[in-house]
């Protein structure tokens, strides 16, 4: 049964949008949901937050940055994720595992060996059972975004840095096509919501008249 879905995609896809959308759409039909977002949805994880996202221009090393998500994670499956699932509650998160591949394995070229030996320390067997990939040129992204606040540390990185990012997010829906999928996020919102609503029929979380 489907529990743990997270949304990802670079910045200013749409995530924040569609995951309110998708928390309507599931409560509507009787389940009972769990919103987070990562890094965060604990104290401690968004006190690392502000310091992963803070507008100082400090240099920080990429490990630093890998590990500071890692623990975050820790913290948060936890206080948050392992109780709701255990509950039998939907977990809803806002970026999970697939952003560190795609941020820190794409964006800062790390060794995506470290990444899986921490995904296996911390999260032991647990994956997301269904994480949906807003994809769509980096130029839109930036432009959606760039309609808000000052840019933190990571959305001050230039467009070659989001490019990467992306890629790596499209390579990991084409390695686990049965739990990833991409979602065409260049479109109008109404038109992105419907391909989302297709998708949880297709996996069975939502029912075809919903
Ligand atoms: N990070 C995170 C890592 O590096 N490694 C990790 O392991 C993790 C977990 C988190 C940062 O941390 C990094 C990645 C990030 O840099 P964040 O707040 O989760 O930061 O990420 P952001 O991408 O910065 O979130 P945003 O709020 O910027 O973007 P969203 O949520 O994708 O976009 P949203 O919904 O706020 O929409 C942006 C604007 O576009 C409009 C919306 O109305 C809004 O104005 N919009 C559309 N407009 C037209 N057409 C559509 N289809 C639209 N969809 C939304």
């Amino acid at each position: 049964m489907v529990k743990f879905i997270t949304l990802e995609g670079i910045e200013g896809v749409g995530k924040t949008s569609n995951l309110l959308f998708i928390k309507e759409l599931l409560e509507l039909s009787g389940q009972e949901c769990v919103v987070t977002r990562e890094p965060g949805g604990t104290p401690l994880g968004e006190a690392l937050r502000g310091l992963l996202l803070s507008h100082s221009d400090e240099n920080m090393s990429a490990d630093a940055e890998l590990l500071m998500m890692f623990a975050a994670r820790a913290e948060h499956l936890n206080k948050v994720i392992r109780p709701a699932l255990n509950n039998n509650k939907t977990v809803l998160c806002d970026r999970f595992t697939e952003a560190t591949y795609a941020y820190q394995g794409g964006g800062r070229q790390l060794d995506v060996n470290k990444i899986s030996n921490l995904e296996q320390w911390v999260q032991g067997d647990l994956r997301p059972d269904l994480t949906i990939i807003l994809d769509a040129p980096v130029e839109i992204g930036r432009a959606r975004a760039g309609k808000r606040s000052e840019p933190d540390r990571i959305e001050k990185e230039q467009d070659d840095f989001f490019q990467r990012v992306r890629e790596a997010y499209i390579d990991l829906a084409n390695q686990h096509p049965y739990r990833i999928c991409l979602i065409d996020a260049s479109l109008e919102l109404k038109d992105v919501q419907k391909q989302i609503q297709k998708k949880l029929i297709e996996y069975k979380i939502l029912m075809v008249n919903c």
